[in-house]
């Protein structure tokens, strides 16, 4: 299958350069802090970017998640917090935003999006059941399982090769999901677990043609599909670049096109939704509304602010607003693209296509000699950080955790180390020293050695797990 080449932000506006929607109102300082402190600080991390202090990274690309710059509009908004226990005002916007940029009916606020997991999860899943998605995500997966379902990863092939060309490599395969109803049986399915971008794979879209043909194949079988949202706006950038029929369409309506062909959707508004903590619920069915707001004044907190202060939930509002406008939008993942394209251009092994919020290094390309049990991504992850103060994430065997069955480690396909972009935060010469520190670390990848494990939790172990250098000959 041939693709075309990805139009570039330039060709897309008829000129070379694009820049920000927005001018810069505060500053928050940073420092590198010295090599002979990022050795010490690695060290006491246990070679873990997550066990680092904030204080001693210079750039930080460990997350998209809470970390971006809220506009003026969403800290004014702030100042309208309105904290009754009960009947916020900043709820009724709050919901009102979600059922008008969304498209559902019926909305219960989380604290942030793994709270959503936790009451979909566990409103729809039986034990037994399973739950076929477009890759697993670490949360979501731990909370399918929880609530006794079992994830099968129904993605198209492409999605596990990270130089496939394919430009939407979140596309669920149809026959592998057709083969697994015709193997459980319909009844067995708690639901589809959809998500736009897929963060595991790349960052990687989903099509509009794909989610409708997925659609129809639910509805000869009356299985339900809920959207994991967090990312759906970046998702909707790559229909309206790539997609026939979708150029001229806002972002806005590509996102309520979407969504209509799903049954609901949870929310880390943490990443598109642009605030610091916060997240949602929205579905259709009046039942499993009904169920996910009982549940949510046992887990979170009354159903009129699920965990959220009043004043969050009016930053959320706005910043779902916010979202959706195509200049912040396209300068967003625009700023990703810039990232990827430098490296793509010094030779550096990158997952591509390019996807929505972060660049992904391919580990096993990067250091194909270290094995994969000694954690390539990890290893790459802490090498940046030494380097210069540069802080990604491992996304590859520690973040895929154990196969509850075996126990054994479960060898993903992909090993990448994620350098995720905060929206409306760094600028194009952070993105410079980044990508100078990444070929630094390329230049000397020969002589680096990989890493073992000394400390493993239960859960989401990538979280806390510490390791130990392997021995230089
Ligand atoms: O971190 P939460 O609980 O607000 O959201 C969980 C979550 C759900 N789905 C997806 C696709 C995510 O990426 C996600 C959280 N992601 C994090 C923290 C990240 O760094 O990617």
């Amino acid at each position: 299958m041939n693709h075309p080449a990805p139009k570039t932000i330039g060709q897309q506006y008829g000129r070379r350069s694009w820049a920000e929607p927005w001018k810069i109102k505060m500053v928050e300082p940073i420092e590198m802090v010295s090599h002979d402190v990022r050795e010490k600080a690695m060290a006491a991390a246990g070679y873990n970017t997550f066990l680092l202090r904030s204080d001693d990274v210079y750039i930080d690309l460990l997350t998209d998640s809470g970390t971006s710059a809220m506009s003026d509009r969403q800290w004014a908004g702030l100042m309208l917090g309105d904290e009754s226990y009960a009947g916020s005002r900043n709820f009724y916007h709050l919901e009102d935003a979600v059922q008008s940029y969304y498209g559902y009916q019926y909305v219960v606020p989380t604290h942030q999006g793994r709270g959503a997991e936790h009451l979909i999860s566990k409103a729809v899943i039986r034990p037994g059941m399973v739950v076929p998605g477009n890759m697993y995500f670490t949360t979501t997966r731990l909370h399918q399982e929880l609530a006794g379902g079992r994830f099968v990863d129904v993605i198209i092939d492409e999605a596990h090769d990270p130089a496939d060309p394919h430009l939407f490599k979140g596309n669920v395969d149809l026959d592998k999901l057709q083969a697994l109803i015709d193997d459980v049986g319909a009844e067995q399915i708690a639901y589809i677990s959809l998500a736009g971008t897929v963060n595991m794979a790349g960052g990687q879209p989903v099509s509009m043609a794909n989610v409708k043909a997925l659609r129809a194949l639910c509805d000869r079988y009356g299985i339900r599909i809920y959207l994991d949202a967090t990312r759906m706006v970046e998702n909707c950038y790559f229909i309206q670049q790539h997609e026939d029929g979708y150029a001229d369409k806002p972002i806005a309506a590509i996102l309520k096109e979407f969504c209509s062909y799903t049954d609901g959707a949870w929310m880390s508004a943490k990443k598109d939704n642009l605030v610091n903590i916060g997240g949602w619920l929205a579905v259709n069915d009046e039942e499993v509304f009904d169920l996910a707001r009982n549940m949510v004044v046992v887990y979170e907190g009354l159903h009129t602010y699920g965990g959220m202060a009043g004043r969050d939930m009016e930053a959320l509002a706005i910043g779902i607003e916010e979202s959706v406008q195509d200049d912040h939008v396209c300068s967003r993942v625009g700023q990703v693209l810039y990232l990827g394209d430098l490296l793509t251009e010094w030779g550096v092994p990158i997952v591509t296509p390019i996807g929505g919020h972060a660049i992904f290094l391919d580990a096993k390309r990067f250091y194909p000699h270290i094995p994969q049990d000694q954690f390539p991504a990890q290893t790459l992850a802490a090498e940046l950080y030494l380097d210069a103060g540069v802080r990604g994430m491992e996304r590859g065997n520690v973040s895929a955790g154990r196969d509850p069955e075996t126990g054994d480690h479960r060898y993903p396909a992909l090993e990448l180390t994620r350098l995720a972009i905060p929206r409306r935060v760094y600028t194009q010469a952070h993105m410079d020293v980044v990508a100078e520190s990444v070929k630094a670390v390329y230049d000397k990848r020969l002589q680096t050695k990989g890493l073992r494990m000394v400390y493993e939790p239960q859960y989401l172990r990538f979280f806390q797990a510490r390791f130990e250098p392997l021995e230089l000959d």
